[in-house]
């Protein structure tokens, strides 16, 4: 699976998924693309990892369909 996240925010970001082990800082205005194999189907968190922002709304969740 590839997933590309881009930042055009004025601010750094992150993007993380505990659960692929994935931990990338989003500096500003950059793009990061992330490669990994999900094993099995299921819901799998994302968030912002800077301080403060998962609080602030910055989570979502990917959907892996068998
Ligand atoms: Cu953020």
């Amino acid at each position: 699976m590839a997933l590309q996240v881009i930042n055009r925010d004025g601010y750094a970001h992150a993007f993380d998924i505990d659960a692929f082990d994935i931990h990338a800082p989003l500096p500003v205005r950059t793009t990061f693309d992330a490669a990994f194999i999900p094993t099995e189907p299921g819901r799998y968190r994302f968030y912002c990892g800077s301080p403060g922002h998962e609080a602030a709304g910055m989570v979502g969740t990917l959907v892996v369909e068998p």
